[in-house]
C-alpha cells in the first residue's frame, strides 16, 4: 500500500461503492488521515533513495488533495440523491380528493326539545334546570302531593332512601325557582325526569318541559293565549286545538289540551284511537297551596303551569311508534331525522 496507483486504484473502488453519507468519514480517515495510507505511503519514504524522494512525494500530494476533491464531490453527490429520495418518498398527491367525512345528525329528541325550548324563549320564557336527584318536599309536598297520594306509589318512583328520590316531573324545578324568586316570573324547565314503567310508549327515564307563569293577574285566558300559540308555532298555524277539564293536585283548575290527530287528518286512526285527537299537554292554574308552601301571597299572585312529554311530541311529530328507538343508538334510526 505505498504505491501512488495501487492507493488510488483501491481509493476509486471504495468511493464508488460507498452509497451511505457516513461512510465519507471512514474513508476520509482510511486515506487522509494520520495514519491513513497516505500519511504512511509519505513515511515511507524515509526508505526510498534520496533522489527519488521529490517526485514520489509531489505525486503522493497530488493524491492526496484528489482524494480531498473526489470526497467533496461525492458528498455533494450523496446529498444531492438523499435529497431526491426523500422527495420522492414524501411526495403528496394534492389531486387525490379528500376523504369523505360522514356528519352526524342531531338526535330526534334534541331536535324537538331544541324547538320547544326557542319557541318559549321567543315568548320571553327563561329555561332554568334544577337537580335529578330531589326531596320529597319538592317534588311531592310543595306540589300539593298528600303522603298518601298514588301518584307517591313505590310503583311509580324511584326512591333512594324514605326522603330522597329521582325527580318524577320537573317540576321540582319551578318550586325552586319561585323559593329564589319573586313574581313576576316566566320559565321553562326543560330536563330528563323518572318513572318506574317501561313498555313500548313508557320509559323510566325520559324527557320533560315544564312551563310556569306568575304574575298580579295571570288568568285561564293567559294560560290558553300562551298554549296556543306555542303549539300551533310547533304543529302548524292550521292545528286545530282544544282544551278538556282534567284533575292535577297542583292546580285548579286543570286541563288537558288536544291537537287534531296528526297522522290521520281527524279521521280516525289508531294513534288517536279514533277520537280524531291527540293528548299533548296538562296544564291549569296553579293551586293557591304550591303558592303557600313557596311563600308567595295568593291574595295577590296568580299563575298557570303546564307540562308536556318530549318524546310523546318527537313520536307524533315523526311518526315513530316505539319509544326505544331513542336510547338504542342505532345509526339507521338517527340518521333519518
Ligand atoms: C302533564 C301534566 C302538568 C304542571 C304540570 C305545575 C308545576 C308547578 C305548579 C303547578 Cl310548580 N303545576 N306543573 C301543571 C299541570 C300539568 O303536567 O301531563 N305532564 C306531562
Amino acid at each position: 500500500m505505498e504505491n501512488p496507483e495501487v492507493i488510488k486504484e483501491k481509493f476509486d473502488q471504495e468511493l464508488k461503492a460507498l452509497s451511505q453519507r457516513e461512510g465519507l468519514s471512514v474513508l476520509k480517515a482510511h486515506y487522509i488521515g494520520k495514519k491513513g495510507f497516505i500519511a504512511e505511503a509519505i513515511k515511507a519514504l524515509q526508505s526510498l533513495p534520496k533522489e527519488e524522494r521529490p517526485l514520489r512525494g509531489r505525486i503522493l500530494n497530488e493524491l492526496k488533495e484528489y482524494i480531498e476533491r473526489r470526497l467533496i464531490e461525492k458528498e455533494k453527490e450523496l446529498i444531492e440523491i438523499e435529497y431526491l429520495r426523500k422527495l420522492t418518498s414524501e411526495k403528496i398527491d394534492i389531486t387525490i380528493p379528500g376523504r369523505l367525512q360522514r356528519f352526524g345528525t342531531e338526535h330526534p329528541l334534541t331536535k324537538t326539545l331544541k324547538e320547544i325550548i326557542n319557541i318559549f324563549s321567543s315568548m320571553g320564557f327563561s329555561v332554568e334546570e334544577g337537580p335529578e336527584v330531589e326531596l320529597d318536599f319538592y317534588n311531592f309536598e310543595a306540589l300539593n302531593i298528600p303522603r298518601d297520594h298514588p301518584a307517591r306509589d313505590m310503583q311509580d318512583t324511584f326512591y333512594i332512601t324514605d326522603d330522597i328520590l329521582l325527580r318524577t316531573h320537573t317540576s321540582p324545578v319551578q318550586i325552586r325557582v319561585m323559593e329564589k324568586r319573586k313574581p313576576p316570573l316566566r320559565m321553562i324547565a326543560p330536563g330528563k325526569v323518572y318513572r318506574c314503567d317501561a313498555d313500548v310508549t313508557h320509559s323510566p327515564v325520559f324527557h320533560q318541559v315544564e312551563g310556569l307563569m306568575v304574575g298580579e293577574d295571570i288568568s285561564m285566558a293567559n294560560l290558553k293565549a300562551v298554549l296556543e300559540a306555542f303549539l300551533r308555532e310547533l304543529f302548524g298555524p292550521d292545528t286545530p286545538v282544544r282544551f278538556r277539564p282534567s284533575y292535577f293536585p297542583f292546580t285548579e283548575p286543570s286541563a288537558e289540551v288536544d291537537i287534531g290527530c296528526l297522522l290521520c287528518g281527524q279521521r280516525g286512526c289508531r294513534v288517536c284511537k279514533n277520537s280524531g285527537w291527540l293528548e299533548i299537554l296538562g296544564a291549569g292554574m296553579v293551586h293557591p297551596e304550591v303558592f303557600k308552601a313557596v311563600g308567595y301571597d295568593i291574595e295577590r299572585y296568580t299563575g298557570f303551569a303546564f307540562g308536556l312529554g318530549v318524546e310523546r311530541i318527537a313520536m307524533l311529530r315523526y311518526r315513530i311508534d316505539d319509544i326505544r328507538l331513542f336510547y338504542e343508538n342505532n345509526l339507521m334510526f338517527l340518521g333519518q331525522f
